[in-house]
């Protein structure tokens, strides 16, 4: 029998994680070393827990798969409570592992370290931010609960939360069942597709739009077949970005309602049969639209179920669906206004100072010489500024929108991957996390790193003109890459950035950190659009 922190490393391994991400503890210590000394999977250790759960999420995203997060009690784990809030929004399968004080150290009546106000604080907090919890102190029924957590983790997409007392990591237990996957009502699936498949007939503008949900499940192949069937305009949600990158599929855009571009956001909103598959249906996703996508002729696949207008099929896994949907769809040849994302030019490689939009243009530049490389984004002006990049792999937090993500999140997925990222950050993101580059030499991490670089928190500035705090000063960034293992480019003109990226890309030895000098005030067309849809439905709601 396995002791129970192997038993938990062959559980995540069969289920398909691929690496731990992590920092020790003295409560996490025991587990540690198991899991190095077991070398069922590798370990990557980080700087600051936040890393940690940041680089596991990016992870995830990529290889739609499982991933692993691995902290000590307290002071580790409530340091990683808002990367996991942001994967349990945005629907990333992130197991999170804590060690915890052992059986009997409750009970010498002293408060033990790292305790919040009693014992099980941690775990309340961990039970609103994840999908299934255990603590696995019985050791009797510890292969159980593993499974069926585990299972949670895959069949919802969310974090979950396994909690490890730290004088139990060596107990023998059962080995832990298989993994079953979920069942979900085959004839509900069934029923559903034919309705929605009626009315996308019957309808005279139907189109699609393609959420997170569908790399989740590793579905975007069968979406891509269904498309071709059914010949419709094919969108991806602004989360969604990214997705059928390289699938063969003409899509007319990303949907950003007001802030979008306006033949793509015609394709949805005058749509009297949007199919939304796997889209989460927040603020950032439709907000902007004002409203103007009408639920009642809309058909949303999400969370296991199928909402048609006003009523739903419950249980119906998205695979399933989109499944029996290719099984009898026919084409409906109504190809719409666009079929093909608008360009914005190459590059002008000259003297003049850089804009976001320049960046964009370098960087498909680059990609159309070398070929799409993975990218991940931070929060802020850069995320915008990647919607006018080729359709390219792109994991961001578009929903939850929390800031420090692109830099551990691109660092997740050349570890998982092996794949070397493109990782757009602002000043004010890499304040919080990009340290975590040090972390690259070790691992032989070799990530291009654009760092967009305006001194400010340039996009709170643009909800907010004015206060002198949105202003932050010039740390040279640069200057700092030696220190950390990796390279340093500043660029203030077009010329340089078109040669730093050439130079970046041509140097596989390490990290390289471009960082791009924009002045303050200049904002991608994106969130420019934004600004002024913002302002314009702010405007009518005082009338
Ligand atoms: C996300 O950002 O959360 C996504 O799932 C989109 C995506 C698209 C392509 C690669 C990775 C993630
Ligand atoms: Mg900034």
């Amino acid at each position: 029998m396995p002791g129970l922190a192997e038993a938990v490393l062959l559980a995540l391994k069969d289920r398909g994680a691929g690496e731990v991400f992590g920092i020790p503890g003295d409560f996490a210590l025991p587990f540690f070393k198991i899991l190095e000394s077991s070398d069922i999977l590798p370990l990557y250790t980080l700087s600051h827990e936040p890393g940690v759960g940041f680089a596991a999420d990016g992870a995830a995203r990529f290889t739609s798969r499982l991933s692993v997060a691995c902290v000590t009690y307290g002071a580790g784990a409530l340091n990683m409570i808002n990367p996991v809030a942001q994967a349990y929004a945005e629907k990333t399968p992130m197991v999170v592992i804590s060690g915890a004080p052992g059986a009997g150290e409750a009970a010498n009546g002293l408060l033990l370290h790292h305790q919040v106000k009693r014992l099980d604080s941690q775990w309340e907090i961990f039970k609103e931010l994840t999908c299934a919890q255990a603590r696995l102190d019985d050791p009797a029924v510890a292969h159980r609960e593993i499974a069926r957590v585990l299972d949670r983790c895959l069949h919802e997409s969310r974090p979950v939360y396994l909690e490890i007392p730290r004088d139990l990591v060596a107990t023998p237990v059962n080995p832990v069942p298989a993994y079953l996957p979920p069942s979900g009502n085959s004839e509900a699936a069934q029923s559903a597709a034919r309705e929605v498949l009626s009315r996308l007939a019957a309808a005279s503008r139907p189109a699609l739009m393609v959420g997170v949900e569908a790399r989740r499940y590793g579905i975007e192949d069968k979406v891509a077949e269904l498309a071709a069937i059914l010949k419709v305009p094919v969108t991806t949600s602004f989360m969604g970005r990214g997705l059928m990158a390289g699938k063969n599929v003409p899509l007319a855009g990303t949907y950003l309602g007001a802030a979008g571009k306006p033949d793509v956001s015609a394709v949805v909103e005058e749509s009297d049969c949007l199919l939304m598959l796997g889209v989460i249906l927040s603020d950032t996703n439709f907000g902007v639209s004002g409203g103007k996508v009408d639920m009642r002729h809309a058909v949303h696949a999400f969370d296991g179920q199928v909402r048609v207008g006003l009523h739903y099929y419950p249980d119906v896994l998205l695979r399933d669906f989109v499944d029996r949907m290719i099984a009898e769809a026919r084409p409906l040849d109504r190809a719409g206004p666009s079929a093909a994302e608008e360009e914005i030019g190459a590059l002008i490689e000259d003297a003049d100072t850089l804009h976001p939009m320049d960046i964009a243009r370098a960087i498909n530049g680059l990609f159309a010489e070398v070929g799409p490389m993975p990218m991940t984004s931070d929060m802020g002006d850069c995320l915008f500024t990647a919607m006018d990049i080729d359709n390219t792999e792109l994991a961001a937090p578009g929903y939850y929108a929390s800031m420090g993500f692109g830099v551990p999140g691109g660092l997740g997925v050349q570890a998982a991957t092996g794949r070397r990222p493109l990782i757009l950050v602002g000043d004010g993101a890499f304040q919080m996390t990009g340290w975590e580059l040090g972390n690259c030499r070790k691992y032989g991490w070799n990530p291009i790193v654009v760092l967009f670089n305006n001194t400010s928190w340039e996009m709170l500035r643009v909800f907010q003109p004015g206060p002198a705090y949105h202003d932050l000063p010039d740390w040279h960034y640069a200057d700092l890459a030696t220190g950390l293992g990796g390279r340093g480019h500043r660029v203030s003109t077009r010329a340089e950035l078109a040669k730093a990226l050439r130079d970046a890309y041509a140097d596989e030895s390490r990290f390289q950190l471009i960082e791009a000098m924009l002045p303050r005030g200049a904002i991608s067309d994106t969130l420019q659009r934004f600004v002024n849809a913002i302002r314009s439905l702010s405007a009518l709601s005082q009338e």
